[in-house]
């Protein structure tokens, strides 16, 4: 029997306690393979703690009767069991299968949940579907066992919910054995080796699966010599984790170098229209394939930030891409190119480019081109997973090709672990903005594709950053869990409420394990975390204009960090006024790249929402914001306000206490961050102040001390 933790590991959002109305109850699971011998497991791990039965059932063929005739409390079962299984006059008549309505296919991984008379079940055409239905039971807890519920049917709104890993075989000398990870190490990898505890792998998938994630790209998009082999004699390793993933229903793909040919085999060229390169990547797939056969597929960061790609024998993206998909097409695995695509060499004295357009520029040219295993995967906004951006351009911009939106649970920009910033709510925004007006898809229609797009393309999926590492809370901060949680439920389910969502979270993680009343840990949590990304834009660069961090490692404030460097992250601040000027009549013209009614709205600075002013204009300090308040006016409220609400964080935790609600070793392990945060929300506000009160000399209308 597997254990559900490795020792010395916080369980996250499932303890085992997560499972005792499971647990103590008799439960039927019905069906063949290894999903629905994970579902068994599971069930019969909360038995062996609580008390309950479970009964396991191969399906049989007609004819072929199943013996006994247990009573259950729950059955899973594959849809239309033929016969009926025992006990089957429990099942409610509108799941029996043949009541059952035709026309209601619950796909590869949907199910159906209804209870009538005594018995909750949860049917399945497929085993994954089964797995998140038994999820499903254990988020209601008690709630599934009383009273009726009509058949409610379940689905993901898009296929691929995915998972990247930034985690580095080798530790790099920068950026350590994970890029923008803030979580400790690798769970999968430690200095050059793979770190053998394939428990806190399962552990991992068991998690992920509970969430919704159904794929993890194990490997950091930038792709060092070391990872390079994971393609080669490294293979094994990557076996061995899809082994792990794989009775959750997650599979793995791994992020590819574009020159892998040549720096794996000493080819000449990795020209993607080459012959022997394309032969070369037929084989590297068919190996993959050999070894994992139900793998992935690639993830590939090409031309961007240092690494290879097409550009460099002068074809396009589409050729390097479609070269890939080819490759792949025989097994059906799907490529996952990345759209960052921007020049980090520009020349800050040049106001005429703008990193912003990039993507779009390089990218929207090609709709149509993209092979359909080819998934372009978007950042959700143009420029870098800052705290508030627009959503991106590029999302509107290509119906011909299946797009993913990739968000960041990982908090490079967001506070690093170190601050609370719930994330939940952010992702929602980008997730139903409507890129062609109301009444028109949504960013999460997009990803979905197909006839939620209108008919457009079938849909990418959603993509995130992985915040996960070997610390024992998984995520450094133990509040960052709600991210990961978040992003795979809001991926399943697109429109849920994200407050709602983190409520959930906080069901599946602390009640289950509370002595006494949860509610005011409860409460303080939702006061603590509802409203943190909004706070954390208080506290940092204002009115989307973004960075304004250390260059690095982009923690803390730093205004002109990166202002004279060449990475295309400018706020122009001067004198009078600062903002970049991105409208079609006057500046870089990014705004012309929305449909309408955007184009619109974003070039003028009238209509333009106030937190994306600065994204799109250049102002002067007296500004007046829809708000009412002028530009820099805001600055100084705003961080004053943030820097007061990371003090009240820090008081309700500490109110809380570190008795009885929480264990004792996590209160404190939150509360230090905390002081952090405080710490930091301090120093924002003050450099942040200071520099605008120095550059404009306009005091704060309410006389606070700015140094
Ligand atoms: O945000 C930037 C990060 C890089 C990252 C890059 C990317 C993996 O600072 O560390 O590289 O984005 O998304 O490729």
């Amino acid at each position: 029997m597997t254990t559900h933790r490795p020792a010395g590991v916080h369980a996250a959002w499932l303890p085992p306690e997560a499972f005792r109305a499971i647990g103590s109850r008799r439960t039927l699971v019905h069906g063949a393979g290894l999903l629905v011998g994970t579902v068994h497991q599971e069930v019969e791990q909360a038995c062996a703690r609580y008390g309950g039965a479970v009964v396991r059932l191969e399906p049989r063929t007609a004819g072929e009767p199943y013996d006994g005739d247990g009573t259950f409390d729950l059955v899973l079962a594959l849809s239309a069991p033929e016969p009926p299984l025992p006990g089957a006059a429990q099942v409610p008549a509108c799941l029996r299968g043949e009541g059952r309505h035709p026309a209601q296919p619950t796909g590869d991984e949907g199910y159906t949940l209804a209870r009538q008379g005594g018995v909750t079940v949860v049917l399945a055409d497929a085993p994954a579907g089964l797995l998140y239905g038994l999820f499903h039971v254990v988020r209601l807890g008690e709630s599934a066992f009383g009273g009726d519920r009509a058949p409610e049917l379940h689905r993901p709104a898009v296929r691929s919910r995915m998972l990247d890993h930034w985690d580095n075989v080798d530790v790099h000398p920068v950026m350590g054995q994970v890029e923008r990870g803030y979580s400790g190490g690798s769970i999968f990898w430690r200095d050059g080796a793979p770190r053998g505890d394939l428990a806190r792998v399962r552990a991992y998938a068991r998690l992920l699966a509970a969430s919704g994630v159904n794929a993890v790209a194990l490997n950091n998009v930038n792709v060092h010599a070391t990872e390079t082999r994971l393609l080669t004699d490294r293979l094994g390793d990557v076996a061995a984790l899809a082994d792990v993933f794989r009775p959750y229903g997650i599979r793995v793909h791994l992020s590819v170098g574009f020159a892998s040919p040549v720096v794996l085999d000493g080819l000449p060229t990795a020209d993607p229209l080459d012959r022997e390169v394309r032969a070369w990547w037929a084989e590297a797939a068919g190996r993959v394939y050999r070894a994992v056969p139900d793998f992935g597929g690639f993830v590939v960061k090409a031309d961007s930030e240092g690494q290879p790609g097409p550009f460099t024998y002068g074809r396009s993206h589409a050729d390097g891409a479609n070269m890939l998909a080819e490759a792949l097409a025989p097994f059906g695995g799907v490529v996952h190119w990345r759209a960052f695509v921007y020049d980090h060499q520009q020349d800050w004295r040049d106001r005429s480019t703008d990193r912003a357009r990039a993507a779009f520029d390089h990218f929207a040219p090609l709709d149509g081109e993209f092979h359909s295993n080819v998934v372009l995967q978007v950042k959700h906004g143009p420029m870098d997973f800052q705290v508030r951006e627009p959503v991106s351009p590029v999302i509107a911009a290509m119906p011909a090709t299946r797009l993913a939106v990739e968000f960041q649970v990982t908090q490079e920009y967001t506070g690093q672990q170190q601050h609370v910033c719930y994330l939940g709510p952010m992702w929602s925004e980008v997730l139903g903005f409507r890129p062609w007006g109301a009444d028109a898809p949504t960013v999460a229609a997009v990803a979905a594709g197909g006839a939620a797009y209108g008919g457009g393309a079938e849909g990418g999926g959603l993509v995130a950053v992985s915040n996960v590492g070997d610390d024992p809370y998984w995520t450094g901060h133990p509040l960052a869990q709600a991210n990961l949680y978040a992003f795979g439920r809001l991926a399943w389910e697109p429109r849920a409420d994200p407050v709602a969502v983190l409520d959930e979270w906080i069901d599946l993680t602390f009640v289950p394990v509370v002595s006494g009343d949860p509610e005011p840990l409860r409460s303080t949590l939702h006061a603590m975390m509802d409203g943190s990304w909004r706070s954390y834009e208080r506290c940092t660069a204002p009115l989307g204009i973004g960075f304004m961090v250390r260059p690095g490692h982009h923690y803390g404030p730093d205004v002109d960090g990166y202002e004279y460097t060449p990475w295309g992250t400018y706020h122009f601040a001067d004198r009078d006024g600062l903002g970049v000027d991105r409208t079609r009549a006057s500046g870089t013209g990014f705004a012309g790249q929305y449909p309408a009614p955007w184009s619109e709205v974003y070039e003028s600075p009238e209509r333009c929402p106030d937190e994306l002013l600065l994204f799109f204009h250049h102002v002067p300090y007296g500004h007046v914001l829809r708000s009412g308040s002028t530009v820099v006016q805001h600055i100084y409220d705003t961080h004053f306000a943030g820097a007061e609400e990371a003090a009240e964080s820090r008081r309700l935790w500490q109110k809380l206490g570190a008795g009885g609600l929480v264990e004792p070793a996590l209160h404190a392990r939150v509360a230090e961050r905390l002081d952090e945060q405080v710490r930091s929300a301090e120093e924002w506000q003050d450099q942040v102040n200071a520099y605008f009160f120095r550059k404009s000399g306009v005091p704060d209308a309410h006389g606070r001390r700015i140094p």
